[in-house]
């Protein structure tokens, strides 16, 4: 059964639980890649103009390849479509825009992405952000979240901003999959598997292995600035994305509530950090985030109040990281350009 959907109501959210109580992840459906040189089937050619990232600001997975576009400074060469972040009854839409159709793509739904790729089976794993969406045919060309941020940072060398950071450097590559891996399994992943167990010990399972991981990378992060280097890698922004939810979401809404992010010694100057960073904290919109979570999920919060906390001025407090040394963008990187304001305020909460 799908615990977002709770009978009478329109809204629908892919959450599958188990028959044993677990939360079970789908997967991406197609995982072609877009690359500087396509090498046969499943390979499309990095190229400006060509396509628009789907993404929904509330979403930690598809915030990773938002942030990763910004560092890079792809703006100009990929365009950006933000979804509602209510998922109705055929999932992603773009009602936020005018006449709710996506103005490129000319969309009402992701699905429709989804269907122009595969009319039969597009959608057999759900409709997921991030999507990246070919803007001439509305073709769905890729969902496959860890490929899309790894290929936006290597693969389009060519039209990166002067001064972007290398994310996923060759020499470290080892070491960043290796954190990756028990970040995904146990945070990323972790958050989803405690929210939605539908059994007391998965649950417990899940919240063990979560607070155990947080552990040791507070521990890992106590004379190091980043997790990897000397310098934000993937890793950085893999874990930035459930930790920026962590208090406003996941410890109340998900029960990962042994302690708030912000009673963490080292991760949390450490959040901080990242979030005071352009490219991070810029993208973060705790409206979108608060509401999709807390309006969509209504087999956990039935009465669709979005909390009005954790005050989020506490984000912009010091963190004296840059005493561990270290350079945000690498020894000859540079931040990107500010962006003017919110990425898409959504009107008043309906009262
Ligand atoms: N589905 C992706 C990850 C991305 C993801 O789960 N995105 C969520 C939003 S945070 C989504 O779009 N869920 C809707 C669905 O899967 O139908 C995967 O596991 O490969």
């Amino acid at each position: 059964m799908d615990p977002g959907a709770s009978a009478g109501n329109q809204q629908r959210v892919s959450t599958p639980t188990d028959t044993s109580g677990s939360f079970r992840r789908r997967g991406p459906r197609f995982t072609d890649r877009i690359v500087a040189e396509p090498a046969g089937d499943g390979q499309w050619p990095a190229e400006p103009g060509r396509y628009r990232l789907v993404v929904s600001l509330a979403c930690p997975w598809a915030h990773r390849s938002l942030i990763v576009r910004r560092l890079m400074g792809l703006e100009d060469a990929i365009s950006l479509a933000i979804v509602s972040p209510i998922q109705d009854e055929r999932s992603w839409n773009f009602s936020l825009d005018e006449d709710g159709r996506d103005p490129v793509l000319g969309h009402r739904y992701l699905e429709e992405a989804y269907l122009a790729r595969d009319p039969e089976e597009g959608t057999e794993n759900g409709v997921s952000v991030p999507a990246i969406v070919e803007e001439s045919t509305g073709l769905l060309v890729t969902n496959d979240y860890p490929w899309i941020t790894i290929d936006l940072g290597a693969e389009w060398a060519k039209y990166q901003r002067a001064g972007a950071p290398v994310l996923y450097p060759e020499g470290l590559r080892e070491e960043i999959d290796a954190v990756n891996e028990g970040v995904f399994h146990d945070v990323n992943n972790g958050v989803y598997k405690a929210g939605f167990a539908t059994k007391q010990a998965r649950y417990e399972e899940a919240y063990t292995a979560l607070f155990a991981r947080l552990d040791e990378l507070d521990e890992r992060l106590a004379a190091r600035r980043y997790l990897v280097g000397d310098h934000i890698t993937e890793a950085d922004i893999r874990l930035f994305t459930t930790l920026v939810r962590f208090d406003a979401v996941y410890h109340g809404h998900f029960k990962c509530n042994r302690q708030k992010l912000a009673e963490f010694e080292h991760l949390w100057p450490y959040a901080r950090d990242l979030y005071q960073t352009p490219g991070f904290g810029d993208t973060v919109d705790f409206d979108h985030i608060k509401r999709h979570y807390y309006q969509v999920h209504e087999s956990i919060n039935p009465t669709r109040i979005v909390p009005l906390g954790p005050e989020p001025s506490a984000w912009l407090e010091p963190h004296h990281r840059e005493e561990l040394g270290g350079s945000p963008f690498g020894p000859e990187g540079t931040p990107p350009e500010p962006l003017d304001g919110p990425l898409r305020p959504l009107p008043p909460l309906d009262m």
